[in-house]
Order: C-alpha cells, then sequence, then structure tokens
C-alpha cells in the first residue's frame, strides 16, 4: 500500500509508519510503550514479570501484523483449507517460540540487556498453555508450528479451557492436584473476539413437522450457551505466513436467564450463567477413560458446533452454495473427541442447508478424515444412548439414519453375518446400548490413520479388523513427528548452534532432511568434544534444577537415565523402579573393587498420575519412598542417585531432554501407538532404552539397532506370553525386588501391597516379570557403552542425524498430500 494514495488503506498505513520494525531500538521502544501504556506500570519501575508482559505484546504486536496478511492472503487466494479439530492442545510457552520462528530473539535479548533485564530470565516468567493432557496434545502443538511453518492454509479449533492440566504437587511422596490457574494474571498472545460468536445449543426435543410442503424433523433446543472465539496466532519459521488457533470460550447467552432477572432472582440468574461457562471450565485428566459422561459430551459438541459454524460461514462468504464444500473444506478429527461433528455438519446441511439426505452425505463423506491414538479397543470412546438423547436428540435420529444406511449396505456386502454386523454397528446394542464413536468416524470418514506403522499393523489386524477388510483403502497411517524448532533450537541453543556450525548452514530448521548430514561428522573427534561439552552444559542446567526442586545433589560424571511422560501401567515406570532397586541391591553387595566398575547413574523420573488411577499414584510414592532409602545411604554415594522431576509438562521438558544421556520408552509392546517423547530424546542426542513398540520400530529402522538398548517381548509375542503368564517363572532377580518392597524395605508395605500383587501372581498383565532380564541387561548394555566416551559420543550424533524422519514437518507434508489434499499457500513478505 505504501505511497498508493491519501486515503484509505494507503494512508492508514502511512499513519502506522510502515510495518513494526525488529531491531533492538525498536524493539526497546515497544517494550517501554507497552510497560506504561499497556501493562500501566512507570517506565522507571517495573518487575521482571511486568518486563515479561512488555516484551510478550510487542511480539505480538508483530505476530498480528503477520496473522492478519495471512488471512487476507488466504482470503483473496480461496485455496482449499485444513480444519484441525482437537480437543486438546498442549502449546507450553509462547514467547520462546515466537521470537524464534519471527527470528527476533538475538534483537529482543539485546534490547533487553539495555534496558537492565536478561532475556533468559523473562522467558521463565511465562507460565504453560497446558490445554492437553499428554501425548496427544502436544503432537497438536506440534503439528500446528509445521502446518504454519511449511505454509499451509490451516485453522486450528479447540476449547479454551478456564483450568489448564492440574498442577502436581507431591507432599510426602503422594501426589496431590492442584487446579491451574493458568489466566489468572492474564494471557497476552491470545485475542479475544468478542464479536465471533455463535449460538450453542442442547437439549430438548425434535417434531416431526410440515414445512414447505416437505415432512421435517424439526429440534426445539433447550439451552442455549454462546461460544466466544479466542485466537492464538501460531507464526512459521522462515515465513510470514501466521496461522490460526481458535480456542472457545463458553457465556451465556443474552437470553439465558432473563426470566430470573426479570422477577428480581439474581442468584438464580448467576447460578445459570455458571452453568454455562463451565462448559468451557475444566480440561478432563485422563486420557483414557471419562468422568461427567454429560459434561464431556457437551464440551465435544460445543466445540465443534461453534467450529463449524464459524468454517460455514467463512465458506459461505465467498460461495454460493456448497457444491465446492470438499474442494474448499477439509476436516480433521484429532481422535474421536470431535467426532460429533459429523452428525453436526449432516445436521445444518439437512436441516438449516435443505440440502436433502443425498446430497448431504455426499458431502459429509468427502470431508473428514480421522486419526486415532489409541491401540486398546477398551479404550476407544462410546456414548451411551441414553445422554445423547437428552443432550442431542437430533443428533442421535441422524447417527441412527447414518447406521440404518450404513447396515443396509454392510449386508449386501457380507450378507447375515450377523456377529460381525453387530460389532461393526454404530450403536453397540446390550444392557446399556451406546454410540461408538469409532465406528460413526471410520464409516464417514474418507481415511482413518494410525500413528505409527506398527499401530497401523494393530489396526488391520485387530482393533479395526472388521472394516480394514471391508475399506481397505481407507486405512493410513502418518508416523508421528516433533518440531525442531521446539525441540531444538528453543530448547537447546547450544546444539543448534553447534550443528549449525558444522551443517554450516542453518536451513536444517526448516529442511529437517539435512540433518541427515551429521552422519558424515559422527566420528569426528573434534565434533565429538564440542558435542560433549554441549551435553555437559545442559546436564549442568539440569543438576540445578534437580537440586532446587529435590534439594538432592547430583554428580555430572553420573549418566543421566530419564523417563518422563505420563505415568501409566503400560509405561511401566514401574519396571524402572524396580531395575533401580536391583542397581541398589547390586551395589550394596558388592566390595570395593567391583563398586569401582559400576556406571554412576542419576535415574529420573517425572509424570503426572491421572487424579483417580490408583495404581499410577502408587507408582509415584514407590519412586519417592526408594529415592529416600537410595539417595540418603552414604555407602551407595554418587553411584546412584533417583529422583522424581514433579510437575512435568512442556517447559520442565525444555530443561529435562537436552539434559538427559539415556531416556526409557519401555512400554509393554503393543500398547503405544507411537510415543512422541522418543523422537524429542532423539532429537537431542540422547540414547533410547526401549521396548519394540508404536514408533520405536520405525526409529530403529534409522538409527540401527546396534545404536540403541532394545529389549522385551514384541508386539507379536504379547498375547502368548499374557496367555501362559501364570505358569512363566519370573526371573529370581524380579522376585527378589518385588519381595523388598512387599516386606517393607521402603517403608510403606502395606500402601505398596496392592501394587506388588498388579505384578506378581499370574496377574502381571503388563509383562514386568517376563521382560525383567532381559531389561537389566539393556540396561547392562547401556552401561557398558557409557564407559566408552568416544563410542557413546559417536552414538549420540547419530541419534541426532537419525532424528530427520521425526519432524512434524514430514508429518505433516505427507498428511497434506496423503489425505487432506490441500497445498502451501505462502503469503508475500
Ligand atoms: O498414547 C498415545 C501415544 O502413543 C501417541 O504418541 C500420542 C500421539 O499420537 O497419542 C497418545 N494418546 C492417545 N493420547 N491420548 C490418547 C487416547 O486416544
Amino acid at each position: 500500500f505504501v505511497g498508493k494514495s491519501k486515503t484509505g488503506p494507503g494512508r492508514m498505513f502511512e499513519l502506522m509508519d510502515g510495518f513494526l520494525k525488529n531491531d533492538p531500538g525498536s524493539l526497546q521502544k515497544d517494550i517501554l510503550h507497552h510497560v506504561e501504556y499497556t501493562v500501566a506500570r512507570s517506565r522507571f519501575s517495573f518487575d521482571d514479570f511486568e518486563a515479561y508482559q512488555a516484551l510478550a505484546h510487542s511480539v505480538r504486536d508483530r505476530l498480528i501484523e503477520r496473522w492478519h496478511d495471512t488471512q487476507q492472503h488466504f482470503k483473496k487466494k480461496d485455496p482449499k483449507r485444513l480444519y484441525f479439530l482437537s480437543l486438546e492442545f498442549l502449546m507450553g510457552r509462547s514467547l520462546s517460540n515466537s521470537v524464534i520462528n519471527l527470528g527476533i530473539r538475538d534483537q529482543c535479548a539485546e534490547a533487553l540487556s539495555q534496558l537492565g533485564f536478561e532475556y533468559e530470565v523473562l522467558a521463565e516468567q511465562e507460565g504453560d498453555a497446558a490445554l492437553g493432557n499428554g501425548g496427544l496434545a502436544r503432537l497438536s502443538a506440534c503439528q500446528m508450528d509445521s502446518l504454519a511453518t511449511l505454509d499451509y492454509p490451516a485453522w486450528g479449533y479447540g476449547l479454551r479451557y478456564q483450568y489448564g492440566l492440574f498442577r502436581q504437587i507431591i507432599l510426602d511422596g503422594f501426589q496431590y492436584e492442584q487446579p491451574d490457574y493458568w489466566l489468572n494474571f492474564g494471557n497476552p498472545w491470545e485475542i479475544e473476539r468478542v464479536h465471533v460468536s455463535y449460538p450453542v445449543k442442547f437439549y430438548g426435543s425434535v417434531t416431526e413437522e410440515v414445512v414447505n410442503g416437505k415432512k421435517c424433523n424439526v429440534w426445539t433446543p433447550g439451552e442455549t450457551v454462546e461460544a466466544v472465539a479466542y485466537d492464538n496466532p501460531i507464526p512459521g519459521y522462515g515465513t510470514r505466513n501466521t496461522i490460526n488457533l481458535r480456542l472457545w470460550a463458553a457465556k451465556p447467552s443474552d437470553g439465558y436467564d432473563i426470566e430470573s432477572y426479570n422477577t428480581g432472582d439474581y442468584i438464580n440468574a448467576i447460578v445459570n450463567r455458571q452453568k454455562a461457562e463451565i462448559i468451557s471450565n475444566v480440561l478432563y485428566p485422563d486420557d483414557r477413560s471419562y468422568q461427567g459422561k454429560e459434561l464431556r459430551l457437551k464440551q465435544q459438541y460445543f466445540f465443534v458446533s461453534a467450529s463449524l459454524q464459524d468454517i460455514i460461514r467463512r465458506f459461505k462468504d465467498v460461495h454460493g452454495n456448497f457444491d465446492d464444500f470438499p474442494d474448499k473444506v477439509a476436516l480433521q478429527l484429532n481422535d474421536t473427541h470431535p467426532s460429533i461433528s459429523i452428525a453436526e455438519l449432516m445436521r445444518v446441511l439437512l436441516d438449516e442447508e435443505h440440502l436433502g439426505w443425498k446430497k448431504s452425505w455426499n458431502i459429509v463423506k468427502q470431508v473428514f478424515s480421522f486419526t486415532t491414538h489409541t491401540v486398546l479397543p477398551q479404550a476407544l470412546e462410546k456414548v451411551p444412548v441414553d445422554l445423547f438423547q437428552n443432550v442431542l436428540p437430533r443428533h442421535l435420529q441422524i447417527i441412527y439414519d447414518i447406521n440404518f444406511a450404513f447396515m443396509e449396505e454392510l449386508k449386501k456386502k457380507i450378507g447375515q453375518d450377523y456377529s460381525r454386523l453387530s460389532r461393526m454397528s454404530i450403536v453397540e446394542e446390550g444392557a446399556v446400548k451406546n454410540i461408538r464413536v469409532a465406528n460413526l468416524s471410520i464409516v464417514c470418514s474418507h481415511t482413518v490413520n494410525g500413528v505409527s506403522r506398527a499401530h497401523y499393523e494393530l489396526l488391520k489386524t485387530r482393533v479395526f479388523k472388521d472394516f480394514y477388510e471391508l475399506w481397505p483403502e481407507k486405512f493410513q497411517y502418518k508416523t508421528n513427528g516433533v518440531t525442531q524448532r521446539r525441540w531444538i533450537v528453543v530448547s537447546n541453543p547450544s546444539l543448534c548452534a553447534l550443528i549449525s556450525k558444522w551443517l554450516g548452514t542453518e536451513s536444517w530448521i526448516r529442511d529437517i532432511d539435512l540433518l541427515a548430514h551429521l552422519r558424515e561428522y559422527a566420528s569426528n573427534s573434534d565434533l565429538q568434544q564440542e558435542w560433549m561439552t554441549v551435553k555437559k552444559i545442559n546436564k549442568m542446567r539440569l543438576a540445578e534444577y534437580i537440586e532446587t526442586m529435590s534439594g538432592v545433589k547430583v554428580s555430572l560424571d553420573a549418566m543421566f537415565d530419564v523417563q518422563v511422560k505420563r505415568i501409566h501401567e503400560y509405561k511401566r515406570q514401574l519396571l524402572n523402579i524396580l531395575g533401580v532397586i536391583h542397581r541398589y541391591d547390586c551395589i550394596k553387595n558388592m566390595g570395593k573393587d567391583e563398586r569401582k566398575k559400576v556406571v554412576p547413574r542419576v535415574c529420573i523420573i517425572g509424570g503426572k498420575a491421572p487424579p483417580g488411577y490408583e495404581i499410577a499414584k502408587k507408582i509415584i510414592k514407590l519412586c519417592h519412598a526408594v529415592a529416600e532409602t537410595i539417595n540418603n545411604d552414604d555407602d551407595v554415594g554418587d553411584l546412584l542417585k533417583l529422583v522424581f522431576i514433579p510437575d512435568y509438562n512442556v517447559s520442565v521438558a525444555e530443561l529435562v531432554i537436552p539434559g538427559s544421556d539415556l531416556s526409557q520408552h519401555i512400554s509393554t509392546a503393543g500398547h503405544e501407538a507411537s510415543g512422541t517423547g522418543s523422537m524429542k530424546f532423539l532429537m537431542n542426542g540422547c540414547l533410547l532404552l526401549a521396548t519394540a513398540d508404536g514408533s520405536t520400530n520405525e526409529i530403529i529402522e534409522e538409527i540401527g539397532l546396534e545404536n540403541m538398548f532394545i529389549f522385551g517381548a514384541k508386539i507379536n509375542e504379547v498375547p502368548a506370553l499374557r496367555e501362559k503368564d501364570s505358569t512363566i517363572k519370573a526371573p529370581l532377580q524380579f522376585v527378589r525386588v518385588v519381595r523388598m518392597v512387599r516386606d517393607g524395605y521402603f517403608g510403606f508395605k502395606d500402601y505398596f501391597k496392592s501394587l506388588c500383587d498388579s505384578v506378581e501372581n499370574g496377574k502381571d498383565f503388563y509383562l514386568l516379570g517376563s521382560d525383567f532380564a532381559s531389561y537389566l541387561e539393556a540396561q547392562a548394555a547401556a552401561d557398558r557403552a557409557y564407559v566408552d566416551k568416544t563410542k557413546w559420543s559417536e552414538m549420540s550424533i547419530l541419534c541426532t542425524a537419525a532424528s530427520a524422519k521425526f519432524s512434524s514437518d514430514r508429518t505433516i507434508e505427507d498428511y497434506a498430500e496423503e489425505t487432506w489434499g490441500v497445498q502451501p499457500c505462502k503469503c508475500p513478505f
């Protein structure tokens, strides 16, 4: 627009003095401006938190400029857009990621230093946006980063929970949960859009009426709640493209309880307002089983209804009818949580747009793609029909109609195989009738994706076998990936600089395949030395953190062996702790000379247990009890330490992962759909000790068995082992360590009884006993490798080089091409 006219946009642009500038001087001015006018503190006196807020607002201004340009560009080009629907996003901190992606980190640091502030200190002021539980939620965040970086015309949609994932407090070794008041100090990274709001309706009844001479089902809802948009700009790296993550908050609708106000019943009116807001209040702190089914269903419908209204409004701004809808809209269902959007789109097309069943169905089946993240059939979501009938009566009718048509089509193909028909039906018959949400998603999506090759195989042969046999062409997989921007550039700046130096370019930050060239230098002693110096710096950071959090002083010469993830029986943190007890027991029984050969270890465990998961909470307590004994045993000293890192979240991960030497991904084979933590460790040159589960199988192909420590039963061996479990004799070492826990060696004898029972006497469902011997062998192999420093550094470099395949950039490109059919739409600079 510059210089084009003295009125309209040209004039406005002139008045704005062009785009914001990114030199340290301009940034300083902006920071001071925000201190004075946004944070409303005196420019002569403001503290670190206020400086952070002012910095955040200065960065946000720059994001908004790019965001506007990107949206304008998308509007002009009208490409097919991807809409990524997810109930969970674990974004972590925004400042560090934004300044890297905007390319202004050093300028910000300089601007602040002249004002007497340190960038790193201010970055620590930001709390995590923890709107998700674990892997699935962090994957969504990584994928948003890749979508923006690769210039895809994408939008994310989700819920703006008032309280994020709970804070984990450890008292006397027990986990307690506290609400995460993440919005208490404001959130500079979001933009409230009071004018972008939609009514979302629930309950009520459906009647058959004749409208314009046609029989129609008319839904008269009983409750309306308003969905208000909060936009979170997501900047791409090395591009102007900045996409939007739109999160919905529930607010009472204007007419929500006018009756109570009118009759002076203010208390009831306020209570009812709160009832509306409750929909976006809490994130369910468990990604597998859901309490509060009604609220959960309302959350799901609330966010998809608002999102679809928004998407359809945007489409209709440009298009006169729905013929082009499938060419312009791709709707990605991130797990089954948003799948009610299928019935909602059908309802809108049928009841509001009056397109008729055939046309509406034709559109619906072309736009949805579904990714499942689970392996366990029992983890697949089901919603009781009664509940559905009450909350969403019209949607239930539509689902029944879809199911009827599906069953008829199926009968034509497979005949009267009632057992198979009943397995595949969307409606589960039984004492309690349920809607099988996964079946609905498969029937109505054009593509079903798994999240690793092993997961895909399990989907085909076990979880969705019937569906695969019916529609093999629907099934695909996209192995998960993580973003190198967050997991190397932001979290490990020293490693980032070293990689760029040896590759002679920073281009790998966008073009991850270049990282593989590190292989060529893996045996170079100069690189190895520099590499291990970087590792030492990161270990120092981590050691300081450990000392602050737990009071335990750890030796930097020890191998830092880390397992950080949600606490679940199938992830087998208990196997790890029993392994630590075994190590302790061995050291205690060694003579002086033997002890000299022991490789010192710092075993680090971190993760949150779902609040209602008793066994997971006991595992946390056991970890603390064992740590208490070991860490206070002078006889063992630096040879072994065990620490639990409390309140594990994205920003803690940014500190822990770069400082690790070895990391454990030891789920019972066949239980982890993919796993993404392993990929972050791999990127940071950390060696993996793992079972051949989920995506680890593909990691093995990239790096080779000789550079990893793989152990345990294979996926195909697990079912037979389970059959035999009661007759298998667990190795003596296993029996001994469990006995130590049982006998109260670490105290809390009665409390740990059920934990011990869960792995003994034929009840060892997760096969800790049968994998124990090979686990110890893998641990011993890791010890031997660690002693050879040259070999270890070479393996560490090879890990980073092998991580190229596990970038979310690759995952997103595959999705774009094979599933969504969307093309990049780059905003000109
Ligand atoms: O447990 C899975 C992980 O294996 C996977 O890596 C991650 C991302 O695909 O999703 C996790 N997950 C699964 N989180 N919630 C679910 C429930 O379906």
